[in-house]
C-alpha cells in the first residue's frame, strides 16, 4: 500500500471532465487530494475513491501544498480564489487562457504571496494517467516550483516547461491547437469532396493520415527553418506562383462536387494578395512566406 504521508498533498478546484481525470491520476497515485467543485456533487465519484471534499475553496486550499486549477476559464478562476489566502502557496492553474491572462494570473498570484505555473494541456481526459497515450502539459512561470513540484506534475500526463514567462505555456498551447483546427478544416474539406461519391470516408482515412503526417512533418521542419535564416527562396520544390496558379483547380473541383470552399479559401486568398504584392519578388518563395502576411509584414 502507498504510504500517502510522504506525498505532496494536492488539492484540485475543478472537476469538470479533465479535472476528474486529473484528481483520478493522483489518488492512484497515492497523493492526499481534496477537491472542490462548484457543484458539489461532482466531488461525489472522487470522494468515493478517497479524496477529501472541501466545502468552499478557502478550505481545499488550506489542506494542501499545491493548488491545482482546472476550471472554464480565466474568469473562472477568479472567482473561485476571490478572498482566499494564497500566502505561501504553490498555484498550478491548468485552465485554458490565453497569454495575456498567464501573465496577469501570475502577477496576480505574486501579490498574493504565491508562486505560480501556468499550464496548457495538450491531451483529452482518457489520456490523462496513461503515460502511452503520449498527453503532456506546458508549463510556463516560476522555474522554482516546476523544480520542486516536476514529479508530482509528471502523475497525469508529461510535463514540459516552456520558461520563465507565465504566458509562455498558454502561447505554446494555443499555437498547437491552432494548427490542429487548419488540419481538422482541411480533413473536413476533403471528407466533403467525397461524399457525394461511391468513395467510402474509412478508405480515405489512411490515405489522409500518410499524406498530412508526411506534408506536415515537411513543411513544419521546412517553415521553422526559413523563418529562423530569413531565407524564403533557396531550394523550393513547389514555389508560390506555381501553388497559387494550381488554386483556380481546387475551387473548381469544389464547386462541381457541390461544396462550400470556405474552409480552403483564406488561405488561398494570402497566396493572392502575397503574390500580388510582388510577382517577381514572391513568386520563387516557398509559402512559408504567407507567415509573414499574417503578422503584418
Ligand atoms: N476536456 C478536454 O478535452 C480539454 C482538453 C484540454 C484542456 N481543456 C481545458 O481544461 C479546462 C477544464 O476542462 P473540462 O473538460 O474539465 O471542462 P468542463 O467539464 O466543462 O468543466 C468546467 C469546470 O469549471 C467549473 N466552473 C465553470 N465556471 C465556474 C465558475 N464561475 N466558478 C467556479 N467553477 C466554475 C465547472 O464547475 P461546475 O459547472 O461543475 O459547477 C467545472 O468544474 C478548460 O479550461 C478546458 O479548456 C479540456
Amino acid at each position: 500500500m502507498t504510504d500517502t504521508r510522504t506525498k505532496t498533498r494536492v488539492c484540485l478546484l475543478g472537476l469538470g471532465a479533465m479535472g476528474t481525470a486529473l484528481g483520478r491520476a493522483w489518488l492512484a497515485a497515492g497523493h492526499p487530494l481534496t477537491v472542490w467543485n462548484r457543484t458539489p456533487a461532482k466531488a461525489g465519484a472522487l470522494a468515493a475513491e478517497g479524496a477529501s471534499a472541501a466545502a468552499d475553496p478557502a478550505a481545499a486550499v488550506a489542506a494542501a501544498d499545491l493548488v491545482v486549477l482546472c476550471l472554464l476559464d480565466d474568469s473562472s478562476v477568479e472567482q473561485a480564489l476571490d478572498g482566499v489566502d494564497l500566502t505561501g502557496k504553490d498555484l498550478v492553474n491548468l485552465t485554458t487562457g490565453t497569454p495575456a491572462e498567464g501573465r496577469a494570473r501570475a502577477a496576480w498570484a505574486q501579490a498574493r504571496g504565491a508562486r505560480f505555473l501556468d499550464g496548457g494541456i495538450m491531451a483529452v481526459p482518457p489520456m490523462i494517467g496513461v503515460p502511452e497515450a503520449g498527453g503532456y502539459v506546458f508549463y510556463s512561470g516560476s522555474p522554482e516550483l516546476f523544480a520542486e513540484h516536476r514529479e508530482v506534475l509528471e502523475v497525469p500526463a508529461g510535463a514540459r516547461f516552456t520558461g520563465a514567462d507565465p504566458g509562455f505555456a498558454a502561447l505554446h498551447d494555443v499555437a498547437l491547437l491552432s494548427a490542429m483546427y487548419g488540419l481538422f478544416a482541411g480533413i473536413s474539406h476533403a471528407y466533403a469532396l467525397i461524399r457525394a461519391e461511391d468513395i467510402a470516408p474509412k478508405d480515405l482515412a489512411p490515405l489522409l493520415t500518410e499524406w498530412l503526417g508526411a506534408m506536415g512533418a515537411r513543411f513544419a521542419a521546412g517553415a521553422a527553418e526559413r523563418l529562423e535564416s530569413g531565407d524564403l527562396t533557396t531550394g523550393v520544390v513547389s514555389d508560390l506562383a506555381m501553388q497559387a496558379a494550381g488554386t483556380g483547380t481546387f475551387l473548381r473541383t469544389a464547386e462541381e462536387q457541390g461544396v462550400s470552399a470556405e474552409l480552403i479559401r483564406p488561405y488561398f486568398e494570402l497566396m493572392r494578395r502575397r503574390l500580388a504584392a510582388g510577382p517577381a519578388e514572391h513568386g520563387g518563395e516557398d509559402t512559408a512566406g504567407l507567415i509573414d502576411l499574417l503578422v503584418g509584414r
